[in-house]
């Protein structure tokens, strides 16, 4: 099984369109690697009358090799997938950024382990399973603006999966003390971390049920409502 994987890859990897920018070439290759992985394993969950939705949670901690005197983030990321191969959608939950002016902007990642031994140190690089540049890794949420010391964010559409071969189950979800300055730094650690700077915070995802997403919805469902009846 393995050996056809690998010659399925290589393929792929041969096939790719020159027509498509190299963003959507990567996105492209995510997608069929996926789709071999699913052929391959016959992990179709639909196709038994399972639901093929996957959910995961992050409980993000500050970094054990930080000093007191550095930012204490905490909060979560939950993660839904409607269906293996499918975009991920995230609600990113933080708090403890220092007091500074609203919309300073904090770069997110996934890193390649879920190593928090030495803190967000250990988590090594940014996950990168097909040797691409930054910010065309999967886990490269790119920038959140913080507000009053938080930060609260729905986004879908993400590229990283929470199964198959380049499943960021089991990997680290890492806060920087900076912004991802997304490639176009001009040096090569622009190209391997866009120079986010000091690992605030992290956490190593794992997969969970439905609950947290959905009372999370209820939640954002209700701070609406409560926006709303502010504004009126
Ligand atoms: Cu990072
Ligand atoms: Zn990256």
């Amino acid at each position: 099984m393995l050996a056809l994987l690998c010659v399925s890859l290589f393929l792929v990897a041969c096939a790719s369109d020159a027509s498509l920018s190299t963003e959507e070439q990567i996105r492209d290759m995510y997608a069929k690697v996926t789709e071999i992985w699913q052929e391959v394993t016959g992990g179709r969950a639909a196709d038994d009358g399972q639901d093929p939705t996957l959910h995961a949670m992050c409980q993000v901690q500050p970094s054990a090799s930080l000093d007191a005197e550095q930012p204490q983030v905490t909060g979560f990321v939950l993660f839904r997938q409607l269906a293996p191969g499918a975009r991920l959608e995230a609600f990113f939950n933080l708090e403890g950024f220092p007091p500074e002016p609203n919309g300073t902007k904090r770069a997110i990642h996934v890193h390649q382990f879920g190593d928090l031994s030495q803190g967000c140190g250990s988590t090594g690089p940014h996950y990168n399973p097909l040797g691409v540049q930054h910010p065309q890794h999967p886990g490269d949420f790119g920038n959140f603006a913080v507000r009053d010391g938080s930060l609260w964010k729905y986004r879908s559409g993400l590229v990283a999966s929470l199964s198959g071969p380049h499943s960021i189950v089991g990997r680290a979800v890492v806060v920087h003390e900076g912004e991802d300055d997304l490639g176009r730094g001009g040096n090569l650690a622009s190209l391997e971390n866009g120079n986010a700077g000091r690992r605030l915070a992290c956490c190593v995802v794992g997969l969970c049920g439905p609950e947290p997403w959905a009372r999370l919805v209820q939640e954002r469902r209700k701070r609406r409502r409560d926006s709303e009846c502010k504004t009126a």
